[in-house]
């Protein structure tokens, strides 16, 4: 048995009670208030899996979830006595991260009879509201089931938005309605980087996805790359391209060379049809419209496409999301601009901030996932590397770029490209265990952090991470378990 607070993200406040220990006995039942039951039986699934005991849900369970005031929208409370558990939370959301937290107090290996649980309280709750991860399907696909057990693998660290980079120069992974080709070329064999592929998702697929990610408490945000980042788009439709000349494909890791006309209605009508169909597809609040490295579109060009779409964006009923590129333009205060480059400051990020709009932080620096660890690490790329955990781990987001703060940040984002990567156990080595420390300073009081602690925390989840068929990267930093 761990201590109560040994987990990851850390909670914002631990009392640990080594007098209160709970077992989880034969006898153990979950009493649940309405509203409590779906997350209940995720929890009661848990602790069959780990005790092998019944588990039932019963009115006089001691195992108690309950809904209440006063914890926020993602918060909980967790109380550990000799003769009761109990969680409580505003919403399930919050049931769901006591889940989590719950879930790490739980012994590795599966149906070990009496488990007993680490007695104390917990109070916690996120500092920020956005805490995601990001997986491009564009460089290379990864099927629906592959995404389904990477859902599963981030939700235990209380990430909370997964964003699908659906679209790039190689491919087009997004079935839309009306624009049969786009999947049917830009998802055909040999449209990964390298020649990977074929793949994308049908409609239904990403709903699917959409629906599967919701019951884990994990909010999808789509992105069409846009003005640049779209030459499987022209390959598909030459009539996309400025001149109209056959386009031809391009599976290599170049960028910045491909553009949207941003003189022609046919370019907005185009981009109206996709927006249209995927803000239908999609009932979270945001849509990212990419806008990074248009470096073949000209300046004016930018501005004036960025003035069509976002409105459009909002049309459609969604928060734009987009690189910090975007903030080259007055933004909506509703629109989010997420800083991806190294530097300190950034003069369109910090005017974006002041004017009302939320930031989503992913220096690729700290929180590039596709960045090597070391520099003879494989796979991975190194223009903003390496990044070891350490690096991931140690920084303040509010402290990062120069004018944007606390109060302008909506989130951290740690983005997954997949131009070097081919299988989902490369996923899993880029993502572990660089991820979890990316979800603790997204999630965690900056002041409740400490990197000797976190790779104390950390080296527990080798077991772990085996026991789940999850890989990892045996990073030398971390003396796993
Ligand atoms: C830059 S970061 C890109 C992507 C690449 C990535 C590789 C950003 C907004 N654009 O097109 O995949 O670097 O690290």
């Amino acid at each position: 048995m761990g201590q109560l607070g040994d987990v990851i993200p850390v909670p914002a406040q631990v009392w640990p009670d080594p007098a209160a220990d709970f077992t989880i006995g034969p006898d153990a039942a979950i009493r649940a208030a309405p509203g409590a039951e779906p997350v209940a039986r995720q929890l009661a699934e848990l602790l069959r899996a780990a005790t092998g005991h019944p588990v039932p849900m019963r009115p006089d369970g001691t195992i108690r979830m309950e809904l209440q005031d006063g914890h926020g929208a993602e918060g909980y409370r967790l109380d550990v006595a000799t003769d009761a558990v109990t969680v409580a939370a505003e919403r399930p959301a919050g049931l769901h991260a006591a889940v989590q937290t719950l879930r790490q107090l739980l012994p590795v290996a599966g149906r070990a009879g009496d488990v007993v649980l680490p007695g104390g309280r917990i109070l916690d709750r996120p500092r920020f509201a956005y805490r995601g991860t990001m997986l491009d399907l564009a460089r290379h696909f990864f099927t629906p089931d592959e995404v389904r057990s990477f859902i599963d693998a981030i939700a235990q660290f209380k990430i909370n938005h997964l964003h699908l980079h659906l679209t790039d120069d190689q491919g087009w992974r997004l079935e839309i309605e009306g624009w049969p080709r786009l999947t049917e070329i830009g998802g055909g064999p040999g449209t990964g980087v390298g020649g990977a592929g074929p793949g994308f998702l049908t409609a239904a697929e990403y709903a699917d996805l959409v629906a599967y990610a919701a019951g884990r408490f994990i909010t999808i945000v789509p992105e069409i790359d846009m003005p640049g980042h779209v030459n499987a788009a022209q390959v598909a439709y030459p009539e996309l391209a400025g001149d109209g000349r056959r386009v031809a494909p391009r599976h290599d890791r170049a960028v910045g060379y491909s553009s949207l006309d941003a003189g022609r209605e046919q370019t907005y009508a185009f981009v109206e049809d996709v927006i249209r169909a995927v803000a239908a597809l999609t009932p979270g609040p945001f849509l990212h419209i990419g806008g990074d490295e248009a470096k073949a579109t000209s300046a004016a060009d930018y501005r004036t496409f960025l003035h069509r779409v976002l409105p459009l964006v909002a049309r459609y009923g969604k928060r734009p999301i987009g690189w910090h590129e975007v903030a080259a333009v007055d933004l909506p205060d509703t629109a989010v601009p997420q800083f991806w480059r190294t530097r300190a400051a950034d003069a369109g990020v910090a005017r974006a901030a002041a004017n009302g709009c939320q930031v989503i932080m992913s220096p690729a620096d700290r929180t590039y996932l596709d960045m090597k660890y070391a520099a003879d690490s494989e796979p991975g790329l190194d223009w903003a590397g390496p990044l070891d955990v350490a690096r991931a781990y140690d920084w303040d987001p509010a402290t990062r770029l120069a004018r944007v703060g606390e109060q302008a940040l909506l989130g951290v984002e740690a983005p997954l490209w997949s131009e070097t990567l081919r299988s989902l156990t490369d996923v899993q080595t880029m993502t572990f265990p660089r991820l979890p420390a990316i979800a603790e300073v997204a999630w965690s009081p900056q002041t409740a952090r400490d990197w000797a602690s976190f790779r104390r925390r950390l080296a527990a989840f080798g077991p772990r991470w085996r026991a789940q068929g999850i890989a990892f990267h045996r990073s030398p930093e971390i003396p796993w378990a």
